[in-house]
């Protein structure tokens, strides 16, 4: 599914994922859906402090995106950021310590849902201010330009509607930063339809501003990968800021208790049946003759014990001593 892909060039070959490879990013998809419903019952008991936004749904993006980066890479992601933490390798038990406001959460248990980094992954951080991803990558690239690396900012296609996304598409074509900008675009700006409030084609606004740029199934494992591959090789190579608008749908309301009522009647049903984490197992199933359901269940058996590990380590950690933090290692 393409945009105007003519604007993407043509970059070499993605070489194909043995079974093995693709049966990790499959866990590791499995892993962001359920740490995710984890976190959100744990919320809803009260042991989650402040608020979540869930990434239901949008697991294809990021893991395929990751899948591709290298450790010199930089990430920025959202406040829908628990699966760009984890699509990097950012230890679960860590980031749900995080979550409890636990000591041994990944920030000290001191940032929560919405904010946690972790340099050691690459990652930069995750911005509860829409859009802040895109100018926190756009500096980043600027640094990376000396070391080959790439930035990578993850925001939704709400995102796109304000100003500062036009300037820094602007700025790092102007000065050929080696950044790689992912648009989810999951159709709902919190409880707004994106056609309300948006004009145009997205991929159209990198496009204009000459970003190799196309338009892609954010669902489709192998169709992210592609895309980001080719992308991540053409931003390294010294050629410029690359855009990617992923087409996706996040599965549970925009944050806490959300239900939703604004989706329209049968949709989420029809998206349901594009379930990224069903895509996967079929696209396992069908690329490599000797897969079975069975690998890809115990696979799901597998997390689902590591979950419910987790679970009770994090609940029995100790809460960090009140008072200044200890000193954060970045
Ligand atoms: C600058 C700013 N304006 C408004 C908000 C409130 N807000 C939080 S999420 C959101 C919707 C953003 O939608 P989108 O960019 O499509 O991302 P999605 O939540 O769909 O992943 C809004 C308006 C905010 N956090 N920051």
């Amino acid at each position: 599914m393409t945009g105007l892909a003519d604007s993407a060039s043509q970059t070499p070959a993605l070489a194909p994922l043995s079974l093995d490879q693709a049966l990790a990013l499959y866990r590791r998809m499995v892993l962001i859906r359920r740490f995710e419903d984890t976190v959100q019952v744990l919320f809803q008991r009260g042991e989650v402090p402040g608020t979540t936004h869930l990434y239901s749904g949008q697991e294809a993006v990021a893991t395929g995106v990751a899948s591709i980066l290298e450790p010199r890479d930089r990430v920025a992601g959202t406040y829908r950021g628990h699966g760009h933490a984890l699509s990097l390798g950012v230890d679960p038990q860590a980031l749900l310590d995080e979550m409890l406001g636990r000591a041994s959460g990944l920030c000290g248990g001191r940032a929560g849902s919405m904010n946690v980094i972790d340099l050691a992954h690459g990652l930069m951080g995750c911005y509860g201010i829409v859009g802040g991803s895109i100018g926190a990558a756009t500096g980043a690239a600027l640094a990376l330009k000396r070391s080959g690396g790439v930035a990578v900012a993850y925001f939704g296609e709400g995102a796109t509607n304000q100003g500062y996304f036009h300037e820094c598409l602007n700025f790092a074509k102007v000065h050929n930063l080696p950044a790689l900008y992912v648009c989810e675009n999951n159709l709902y700006g919190e409880f707004t339809p994106m056609e309300d409030v948006t004009a145009g084609r997205i991929v159209a606004r990198a496009q204009t501003l000459e970003l190799p740029a196309e338009t892609i199934d954010g669902n489709d494992l192998w169709a992210v990968r592609a895309a980001a591959a080719a992308a991540v090789a053409r931003a390294r190579d010294g050629g410029g800021p690359q855009f990617i608008e992923a087409l996706t749908y996040r599965f549970v309301g925009h944050s806490r208790s959300d239900p939703g009522a604004y989706r329209k009647p049968g949709e989420l049903d029809a998206w349901r049946q594009r379930d990224p984490l069903k895509l996967t197992r079929a696209g396992i199933l069908e690329r490599y003759e000797t897969a079975d359901e069975a690998q890809l269940d115990a696979t799901d058996a597998d997390v689902e014990r590591q979950i419910e590990q987790m679970i009770a380590a994090g609940l029995a950690a100790p809460y960090p001593t009140p008072g200044p933090a200890a000193e954060f290692k970045a």
